[in-house]
């Protein structure tokens, strides 16, 4: 699986919530492989190998939660991403077909 999806960071790896001034929505695209999310800047990047630029282009979803959240109202088809060692990310897809795409990927490997 994977597409062009809004990214925010919540809480970090290490349990803390994500410093203000880095809890931006960002758009990247997402590629499930072999239990890891990666995060590209654009599609064109994945031959290259180029990642985004962050802590968290490389997410591991072994033991990972996807879970549709009901409880952000701001922006639409949103899940969220809590993984096991404790991170938490928002990301929101384009419609309701991609956002159970995604929480059926996730939550299937
Ligand atoms: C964040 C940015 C996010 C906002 C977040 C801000 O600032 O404005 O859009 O989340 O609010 O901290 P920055 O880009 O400087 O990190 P929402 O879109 O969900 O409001 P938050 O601190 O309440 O998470």
């Amino acid at each position: 699986k994977k597409g062009y999806v809004m990214r925010k960071c919540c809480v970090e790896p290490d349990r803390r919530r994500t410093p203000f001034g880095k809890r931006g929505w960002k758009m990247l695209y997402a590629v499930l492989r072999d239990m890891i999310l990666y995060q590209y800047k654009d599609e064109h990047q994945i031959k290259k190998g180029h990642f985004v630029e962050s802590s968290h282009n490389a997410i591991r979803i072994h033991h990972a939660l996807a879970i549709k959240a009901t409880d952000y109202t701001k922006k639409q088809h949103v899940f969220r991403l809590q993984t096991a060692d404790g991170a938490e990310y928002l990301f929101q897809t384009g419609d309701s077909k991609e956002l159970q795409e995604w929480l059926d990927t996730i939550n299937l490997v």
